[in-house]
């Protein structure tokens, strides 16, 4: 008899929200989980993954996971709940939502979702019911907002050269993106251009984190002046003949222009106001001037300021002055989102949409809930809420008025949960979910090119569903399930969605596992063109007329003070510049072993990350009366968080960094770091500026 226990290995994707979305090969033993590993043989993937999701089993077999359907017995947020079955949570739920509607129309329900899962069929199904129902439209800005309106208005298309060719580069310059910690894969291909070719890696970033640790030239650079460095490597660039004008001439819209906007940029402006020295910028302009083969991995992180969008524009277009586009292993990467497209149609009920129902911004669901009228664009307030993937009362700015609207008892509100987060804990109902394993669904890349597909590979515990269920068991008793879409098993619309981009179908993508649809060289590489109709890369963004794919609606006009963005590439002092009550600027930079709010409840993460820490500048905690591991108080008009000071002299004097977003919990008094973060839309589509926030820092009383 044999008695070891069998061990097969399944196919999956990381359903997190990381760019990355690493091939998993995943151990089951015995209905369990045991090690996942990177498939070898995804040639993006190359069989690294990044350690937290290694441990999944500890996340999965959690004992803490969320079993049953829970109804609030107590105060809101009290914490006091009794189990119900499925049937009575729903229909609970329904008659809410009903209720609701009867009162306020239609709009006064507001379905919030966002990345927790990346899975089109889990994800998006939300999507469906909204539209069916004509509940209150989601524009989802809190992330790649910033991001990616600044690249569009320069490339026009979200895509570029293949991130493998990183491998082939002489210069891999990883700008505002810590990579080690949020997508280890391009380190993988980083390193390799390092090892056979000699390439140099340069890390932008507003402190020494763990990339730059790496790094052959690490600029540590004060949050928000990336526009600034970037102006000057290219007035170093024209001023040293080092800018491709053949290239220029062909490829981009106003070059003569730029130069000269560009004279008055001088390494000596950009140094007082990015911190760097002088020599520090004009190494890095001759580096990337003399090295045609330099890959620019550009990431979020940097994005995250006010002004992050004209930084992201300003960084791109340095790729345009030396005219790295048109080699292997060179050009511009942010994201091949733009690429990477799946018919998701059906699963979000796109012909169901009614183009008169509002919109709310993700990002403001703090004055949204709180009632603010230019957050809820003339409709009725917002009184039930469907939330499923993401954790607003921990991860959305603003968070005091973030709390206070969920605290409202007018308000009904649904989560659907793995764990009892900080957002649960503010609910009517908590529905359980199951996890990646225990569901079928697919998944696109948005740092690589594959699309990739997560077959069910478990049995789920007994009690949690997926949120494919919740959708369809609430479109049933909302009387919205004979329409379009409704009725499908997920397997049956990943075959529409496989079918229909002539991928095959389900079954043969099981065998199959992905398929890798990086674009041709030229036209990642935009050597037919940019994405405007005219082709040509733009020095002069059009900064409210482009018709980005992250563009908000057009009922929701533009979001942010636009009138101060600039012609060219430049810097702008639209920042929460430091003043003299708040004379430090705090980013929120990523924790190694959270995804956002993810991983805070599995034990070896919470027990590396030990507690939330301020890393402080020696001197500027000397000069605050503070000692390493000192409790410190740090605030600003917003509200005022504990944490405990870490001294560390990588980085700007003035500059102080929160990293992960720990449960509220974690810290004193259970508000988070949030709570400081600002939910005022930047210019011009919105998004959130949470890397770029003034505060004051003292010694904790
Ligand atoms: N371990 C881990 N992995 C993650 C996540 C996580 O929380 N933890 N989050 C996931 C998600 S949702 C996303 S969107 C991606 C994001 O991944 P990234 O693209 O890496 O973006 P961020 O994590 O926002 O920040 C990256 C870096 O930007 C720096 N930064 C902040 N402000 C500035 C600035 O003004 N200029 C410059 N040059 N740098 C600046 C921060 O210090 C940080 O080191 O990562 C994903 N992966
Ligand atoms: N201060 C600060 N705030 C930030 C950031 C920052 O850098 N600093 N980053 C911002 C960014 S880039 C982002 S993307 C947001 C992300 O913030 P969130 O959207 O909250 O992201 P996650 O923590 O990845 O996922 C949220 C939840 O989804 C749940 N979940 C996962 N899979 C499923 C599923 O299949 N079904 C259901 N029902 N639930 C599931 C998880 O249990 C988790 O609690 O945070 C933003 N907030
Ligand atoms: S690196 Fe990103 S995509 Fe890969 S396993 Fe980790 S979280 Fe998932
Ligand atoms: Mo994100």
């Amino acid at each position: 008899m044999n008695t070891h226990p069998r061990i097969h290995i399944g196919h999956s994707a990381c359903p997190h929200d990381c760019p990355s979305t690493c091939a998993l090969d995943v151990e089951i033993i015995d209905g369990r989980i045991g090690r996942l590993h990177g498939a070898k043989d995804n040639t993006y993937t190359a069989g690294v993954i990044c350690a937290k999701v290694a441990r999944y089993a500890d996340r999965i077999h959690h004992p803490e996971r969320l079993l049953k359907p829970l109804v609030r017995a107590g105060a809101k947020g009290e914490a006091i709940w009794k189990e119900a079955s499925w049937e009575a949570a729903l229909d609970l739920v329904a008659e809410k939502f009903i209720a609701a509607e009867d009162k306020y129309s239609s709009e006064t329900v507001w379905p919030y979702f966002y990345a927790g899962t990346m899975g089109l069929v889990q994800r998006d199904g939300i999507e469906r019911l909204r539209h069916a129902k004509k509940y209150s439209g989601f524009f989802g800005s809190i992330c790649t907002n910033l991001a990616w309106t600044g690249w569009m208005m320069g490339a026009g298309a979200l895509r570029g050269p293949d991130p493998r060719e990183m491998a082939k580069s002489d210069c891999v310059v990883i700008w505002g993106t810590n990579a080690v910690v949020t997508q280890v894969n391009v380190m993988t291909h980083a390193v390799k251009a390092r090892k056979e070719r000699r390439a140099k890696i340069v890390v932008i970033d507003v402190y020494k984190n763990a990339t730059m640790k790496q790094a052959d030239m690490g600029l540590v650079i004060k949050p928000g002046t990336d526009g600034a460095l970037a102006c000057a490597v290219m007035h170093v660039l024209f001023r040293e003949g080092m800018a491709d004008w053949a290239y220029l001439e062909r490829y981009t819209d106003d070059p003569k222009g730029l130069e000269a906007h560009l004279q008055t940029k001088t390494p000596e402006w950009a140094a007082a106001i990015t911190g760097l020295s002088v020599e520090e910028i004009e190494d890095f302009a001759r580096l990337v001037g003399t090295r045609k083969k330099t890959y620019f991995r550009l990431g979020y992180g940097f994005s995250r300021q006010r002004n992050g969008s004209v930084n992201m524009h300003a960084a791109l277009s340095i790729a345009a002055v030396t005219g790295c586009w048109q080699y292997e292993g060179g050009g511009a990467f942010h994201s091949n989102s733009g690429v990477l497209k799946l018919d998701t149609g059906l699963v979000e009920g796109k012909t169901l949409r009614d183009p008169s129902v509002r919109y709310l911004d993700h990002s403001r669901i703090g004055p949204v809930l709180t009632g603010a009228p230019d957050a809820l664009y003339g409709g009725p307030p917002v009184t039930a809420m469907l939330i499923q993937n993401t954790n607003p009362a921990n991860v959305a700015p603003e968070q005091r008025l973030v709390r206070k609207g969920f605290l409202r008892e007018d308000l009904f509100t649904c989560v659907h949960e793995q764990f009892m987060t900080d957002t649960a804990k503010l609910a009517d109902v908590v529905l359980p979910a199951t996890m990646f394993l225990e569901h079928d669904d697919i998944y696109k890349g948005g740092g690589n090119q594959h699309i990739t597909l997560g077959p069910k590979l478990i049995e789920p515990p007994e009690g949690p569903r997926t949120n494919h269920y919740v959708i369809e068991e609430l479109a049933k008793r909302l009387g919205v399930a004979h329409l379009p879409g409704f009725g499908m098993t997920e397997r049956e619309h990943i075959d529409i969605m496989l079918q229909r981009k002539g991928l095959g179908n389900f079954d043969s993508f099981k065998e199959q596992r992905w398929a890798d649809l990086q674009p041709p060289f030229e036209e990642a590489h935009f050597l037919n063109g940019f994405g405007h109709p005219d082709g040509k890369f733009r020095f002069r963004p059009d900064w409210t007329g482009q018709a980005a794919p992250n563009r908000p609606p057009k009922s929701m006009g533009i979001l942010g003070p636009y009138e101060r963005l600039p012609e060219f590439p430049d810097h702008v002092d639209l920042i929460e510049v430091a003043d003299e009550e708040h004379p430090f600027r705090l980013a929120t930079s990523p924790a190694r072993n959270f995804l956002n709010s993810s991983f805070t409840e599995t034990p070896v993460s919470k027990e590396k990350e030990g507690r939330p820490q301020l890393l402080i500048h020696p001197e500027d905690a000397a000069s605050v009366g503070l000692a390493d591991g000192d409790r410190v108080e740090i605030g600003n008009m917003r509200g005022e968080v504990v944490l405990h000071a870490k001294l560390f002299d990588g980085l700007r004097r003035g500059v102080v960094i929160a990293e992960g977003i720990w449960p509220n919990s974690a810290h004193e008094r259970g508000e988070g770091i949030n709570v400081l973060t600002g939910s005022d839309a930047p210019a011009p589509y919105g998004g959130a500026a949470v890397h770029d926030t003034k505060v004051w820092v003292r010694a904790a009383s």
